[in-house]
């Protein structure tokens, strides 16, 4: 009946369940946002979407702990494909380029907060490394593979 969420600092196993379900009930209650609502936990990014700086709570909105990183890290996608970067956490940009060199293919022109989003649609095939500038150096990267 009952599961740990995964999301939760492990300080928090330790409490008794009473706590522990008060607590998961405030962190839901407190995620608001996001679709549906029926299923409870980190969502998944919707299709064709990048998180950027996502928490351990799994979306924009909750109480988690920001995440220096993509979700997913690496995506692909056929040829003509409109790609969506959702910033789940401030602080962060998109560059696109290989390392942490920008190739200006797309960006996000410069840092953004929590709730802003960018697209661009891939219309050749091909591989398209992008990163984080803010946090390179924490491997804040990803790719997007683009099918023919
Ligand atoms: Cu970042």
């Amino acid at each position: 009946m009952f599961h740990r969420p995964s999301f939760l600092p492990r300080v928090f196993i330790s409490f008794r369940v009473p706590t522990l379900v008060g607590v998961a009930g405030l962190l839901l209650f407190c995620g608001g946002g996001g679709s549906g609502g029926s299923s409870s936990g980190p969502q998944p990014p919707p299709p064709n979407t990048i998180f950027v700086g996502g928490t351990s709570g799994g979306g924009y909105g909750d109480t988690g702990t920001p995440i220096l990183a993509f979700n997913p890290v690496n995506l692909t996608v056929p040829k003509g494909t409109t790609v969506t970067w959702d910033w789940q956490s401030g602080g962060h940009l998109v560059d696109s380029g290989p390392g942490c060199a920008a190739d200006n293919q797309f960006s996000s022109g410069g840092v953004k907060s929590a709730g802003f989003s960018m697209t661009h649609t891939f219309n050749t095939a091909g591989t398209y490394p992008f990163f984080c500038g803010v946090h390179c150096v924490s491997n804040m990267k990803g790719t997007i593979t683009v099918t023919p």
